[in-house]
């Protein structure tokens, strides 16, 4: 196994700050409590040791709510990693606090200069191709200007439409290894896998289809046993790690680390 999609050595975690409780949400089902959220934050990292990370865990950013999840300031790359312009004007700040970071681990750091955005959320790297999905936070601009950088380092780029009011493409859908997805049916009808193998989440438990493949280890959102068992039947060795607080502000498993 050394496929570079889902094989690592590294990852990037922010600690949650006092201020997540104004993350951004969609919709309002009461504010995360801030306890818990350092306990699930802290097993995470632990899930991510684990399965053979060196984690390499930031500070909160007090003055970015939604700065814990550093997956949407940064695409990571074997060849380089590319900053990212967040959609999302109260996020924008979160990217230059990360660059130190990745230029500390990168020779190759190259920056999306705009006018366009895209959000690491939105993208799905896969053995053959990156998959962008159009979002509220991310838009063709950005998309084209991505395509064009990687393209430099050999990679083929895939623009595809995250479904209507989901907040990221990778909100609905993970990798689970070279040739394997896991996908709510909302958006494997979209056609957009046509030639992966699929695997659906559970009917009801669509919130669990963010999730990370690092290296042997799926972790996923505790709380959804008919998908946990169909990975586990699947042969997949599964981690479930306490999510309720960051579901909140609509953050999953896959937002809360860079992954290199
Ligand atoms: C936001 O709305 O930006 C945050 N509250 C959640 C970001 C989740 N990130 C991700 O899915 N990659």
């Amino acid at each position: 196994m050394s496929d570079p999609s889902f094989t690592f050595t590294r990852a990037i975690t922010r600690r949650p700050g006092k201020s997540v409780v104004n993350g951004l949400r969609a919709a309002d089902t009461g504010s995360p409590d801030l306890a818990q959220m350092l306990l699930d934050h802290a097993a995470y990292v632990s899930a991510l040791k684990q399965a053979g990370a060196e984690v390499i865990e930031l500070p909160p950013l007090e003055a970015f709510p939604d700065a814990l999840f550093v997956e949407d300031t940064a695409l990571c790359l074997p060849q380089g990693a590319v900053l990212m312009r967040p959609g999302a004007a109260s996020r924008a700040g979160e990217v230059e606090q990360m660059a130190p970071t990745l230029r500390a681990q990168y020779d190759t750091v190259v920056a999306l200069q705009g006018p366009g955005h895209v959000e690491g959320g939105d993208i799905l790297t896969t053995p053959r191709e990156i998959l962008v999905g159009l979002s509220e936070r991310t838009d063709r601009a950005g998309v084209e200007e991505l395509a064009a950088i990687v393209a430099q380092w050999g990679h083929c780029l895939r623009i595809v439409e995250t479904p209507p009011s989901v907040l990221h493409f990778k909100t609905d859908c993970s990798l689970l290894d070279g040739e394997t997805i896991l996908s709510t049916e909302r958006l494997a009808a979209s056609g957009c896998f046509a030639d992966y193998r699929v695997i659906h989440v559970a009917k009801g438990e669509e919130a669990c289809a963010n999730l990370i493949r690092f290296n042997d280890v799926v972790i996923m959102p505790d709380g959804f046993p008919k998908t946990t068992q169909i990975l586990q039947e699947a042969g997949y060795t599964v981690r479930c790690i306490n999510n309720s607080e960051c579901a909140k502000i609509d953050g999953g498993m896959s937002c809360l680390s860079l992954r290199f």
